[in-house]
């Protein structure tokens, strides 16, 4: 049995233990037990001695131990104060068969967006990426970046900030469009035969506006403070649930794109589309009604033109 202080919180997760039961459950000395409370305490919970044993009353917002106690879904947490790139960790973590991992970071040094733009993640922020084995096709996978796309406003809609997507990746404030989260899939080389993806999410959480580039909010500057370890265990949730389902990530896709009915400009690597967006299409696809007929993006960057 592990003695760390995750399983003596795993322990506690359900209501109050008495002492002598963690240590006869977890094979552990009193004396190991008590280190192990004391590592807990010193992590920001809030432990109280009460006639049937030991209890959590109150859990740190953020942190290692926040972020694995009482998980709903069925992830492993790993947790840096700081790391080059979450994206990077995760998907070294896949090429050497790690599953189900979320790596979860406070600040990242080299935190990067699609084709290796700049990420800015001050202190603060929610920046994590999930390994996933993808049980569908890899032609249906970036459907699994529309799941995170969903999951993460549905996390996000907790604190009560209005937020939708514009397609195919940007979490953005409803009443200002400004940018409040991006999401980041890669997924192994096609000759890779251990399929993987990593999804990589960057919230801008409790940061400030100043540390971040125009056009970007956080949830500091919208509602103030909030607790980061419920938004990751709600977004984990529902990215769990959704996974397995790509037909109705697309319905739930459609109830909060920013994108659909708008006029559009995508830039590709190779062309420039402009038009109306349509709808989104399995595995992930704009359709867009151009001059020259509907046409598919499966990706690119997406700009929302006024109406004229
Ligand atoms: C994205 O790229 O929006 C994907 C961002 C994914 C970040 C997460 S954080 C955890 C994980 N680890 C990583 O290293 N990455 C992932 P893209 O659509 O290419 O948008 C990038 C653009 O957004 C930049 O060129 C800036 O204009 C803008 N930007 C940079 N930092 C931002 C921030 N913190 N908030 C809002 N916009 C930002």
């Amino acid at each position: 049995m592990s003695a760390s202080p995750h399983a003596v919180l795993a322990a506690l997760a359900d209501g109050p233990v008495p002492g002598s039961t963690l240590a006869a459950d977890l094979d552990l000395t009193p004396a190991v037990v008590q280190d192990h409370l004391e590592a807990i305490d010193r992590a920001g919970f809030t432990i109280q001695e009460t006639s049937e044993g030991y209890d959590i009353t109150t859990v740190p917002e953020y942190g290692d131990l926040a972020l694995a106690y009482d998980l709903p879904a069925p992830f492993t947490i790993e947790y840096h104060e700081t790391i080059g790139s979450t994206n990077d960790r995760a998907r070294s973590l896949a090429s050497d068969g790690h599953r189900n991992v979320v790596v979860a970071a406070d600040a990242q040094t080299s935190g990067r967006g699609r084709r290796d733009r700049e990420w800015a993640s001050p202190p603060g922020g929610i920046w994590m990426s999930i390994v996933l084995d993808p049980a569908l096709p890899p032609n249906h996978r970036p459907v699994l970046t529309l799941a995170a796309a969903v999951a993460t406003v549905r996390a996000i809609e907790e604190t009560g900030v209005r937020v939708g997507v514009k397609w195919p990746n940007d979490v953005l404030v409803r009443d200002t469009e400004e940018k409040l989260a991006g999401i980041l899939t890669e997924a192994a080389p096609a000759d890779d035969g251990d399929a993987w993806v990593v999804i990589g999410i960057g919230i801008n959480a409790n940061v400030d506006r100043p540390h971040l580039p125009p056009g970007a909010t956080s949830l500091h500057a919208t509602v103030g403070e909030v607790h980061r370890r419920d938004i990751v265990h709600r977004l984990l949730r529902e990215l769990d649930a959704l996974r397995h389902d790509p037909t109705h990530v697309l319905e739930a896709w459609r109830a909060i794109s920013l994108t659909l009915d708008r006029n559009v400009r995508i830039d590709t690597p190779t062309t420039r589309i402009e038009g109306r967006a349509l709808d989104v299409e399995l595995p992930g696809s704009l359709v867009v009604a151009t001059e020259e007929g509907r046409v598919r993006v499966d990706a690119g960057d997406c700009e929302h033109l006024r109406p004229v």
